[in-house]
């Protein structure tokens, strides 16, 4: 089962995850979503909208119905092509949540304990949900449940995918070959999009500033206003220094993943040039990269029953993978079988 299209071959198998949550920003779309486009003529790709991780945190139940509608009607714009790839909603295929119980007998809670994510969304509480406490071993199940082999994530992410290999591996050496051991695919640029307001914090739908985010069906003209208000230094040059300059150097890297052009370059086309005429430019390529992404989303956001028709189509065929692959799970486990 690990052999096909598995780990390392060039051919692996990709799948990735977002949140329904909230409006997605540049970050999302430069860390993730771009490459999840970009990985669809090479790889078979399925992708996940993960209503089961957001419900972690307290959710409203009209907005959670809204935002997973809505973030696919985004992703189908951004350039997901249906006939090339999977995407579907996590909570119609329920094997996911069936596996995370059989990794969760795998994973252990002092590794859990250490994950970052955990401890800056729980602040320390006790009151946060088990739920929020297990969520790396959800995602693990994500990604374990297809054998995929490549998993394109932002920066953040990197130690959840750690700790999904540790699962992958542990459950191997227990129970036999079983699981593709994942890679994460974290891209070498845009992978940690900064808030415009508190460049030391990522971009974040849910933990950062308003005016700091750029979300990607937001209007120009907001686009505009939140580039030229993004916090900067009094020293006036433009050079990446993240330690020193953290505000100067979210931009440069914001610039330079919108762009495709590296740091250097942009420092040397800068040399001797004001922030104000910075910030345009910055502002110009960020609205000329989102329009036809938003171009396409008005059109489809018109037709929300063809968007239904293409997520039930597509947790069609994710369960044709997602069955079979806890069938073997099972019996691997050693559970009697049912009939
Ligand atoms: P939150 O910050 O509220 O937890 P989020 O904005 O991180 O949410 P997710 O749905 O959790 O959104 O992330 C989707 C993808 O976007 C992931 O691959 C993640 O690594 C990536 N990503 C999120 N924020 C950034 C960022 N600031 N820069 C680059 N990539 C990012
Ligand atoms: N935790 C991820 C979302 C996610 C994911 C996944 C990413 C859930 N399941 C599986 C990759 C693979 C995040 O972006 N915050």
């Amino acid at each position: 089962m690990a052999g096909a299209g598995g780990y390392g071959s060039r051919m692996a198998r990709v799948f990735s995850g977002i949140q329904p949550t909230g409006d997605k920003h540049i970050g999302n779309y430069l860390g993730a979503i771009r490459h999840w486009v970009d990985g669809q003529d090479e790889h078979e790709c399925i992708y996940c909208i993960v209503d089961l991780h957001s419900i972690t945190v307290p959710v409203d139940p009209a907005q959670l119905r809204q935002a997973t509608l809505s973030l696919a009607t985004l992703l189908f714009a951004a350039g997901i092509d249906p006939e090339k790839s999977i995407l579907f909603v996590q909570g119609h295929v329920p094997q996911h949540m069936e596996l995370a119980w059989y990794l969760n007998c795998t994973a252990t809670m002092g590794e859990l304990r250490r994950m970052t994510q955990f401890k800056d969304k729980s602040g320390g509480q006790e009151s946060v949900s088990v739920g929020l406490f297990d969520y790396p071993v959800l995602q693990a199940a994500d990604v374990l449940l297809y054998n995929a082999g490549r998993v394109p994530v932002g920066e953040d992410q990197r130690q959840h995918l750690e700790l999904m290999r540790d699962i992958a591996i542990r459950f191997n050496g227990r129970y036999g070959d079983t699981f593709v051991v994942p890679e994460a695919s974290i891209p070498p640029v845009g992978a940690r999009i900064v808030d415009l307001q508190e460049p030391t914090k990522k971009m974040s739908t849910t933990g950062g500033t308003e005016q700091g985010t750029l979300a990607l069906l937001e209007d120009p003209k907001r686009l505009q206003k939140k580039i030229m208000s993004a916090v900067t230094d009094s020293d006036g040059e433009i050079r990446y220094d993240v330690e020193a300059k953290p505000g100067v150097s979210g931009l440069l890297s914001l610039q330079s993943a919108v762009e495709g052009i590296t740091i250097p370059e942009l420092e040397a086309r800068y040399q001797g040039k004001g922030y104000g005429d910075f910030k345009q430019d910055v502002a110009a390529s960020v609205i000329e990269l989102l329009a036809p992404l938003q171009a396409r989303h008005a059109e489809l956001a018109a037709d929300p029953a063809e968007v239904e028709r293409l997520l039930r189509r597509g947790a069609e065929r994710a369960l044709e993978i997602a069955v079979p692959q806890v069938e073997a799970v099972r019996e691997r486990i050693g559970f009697l079988p049912a009939v």
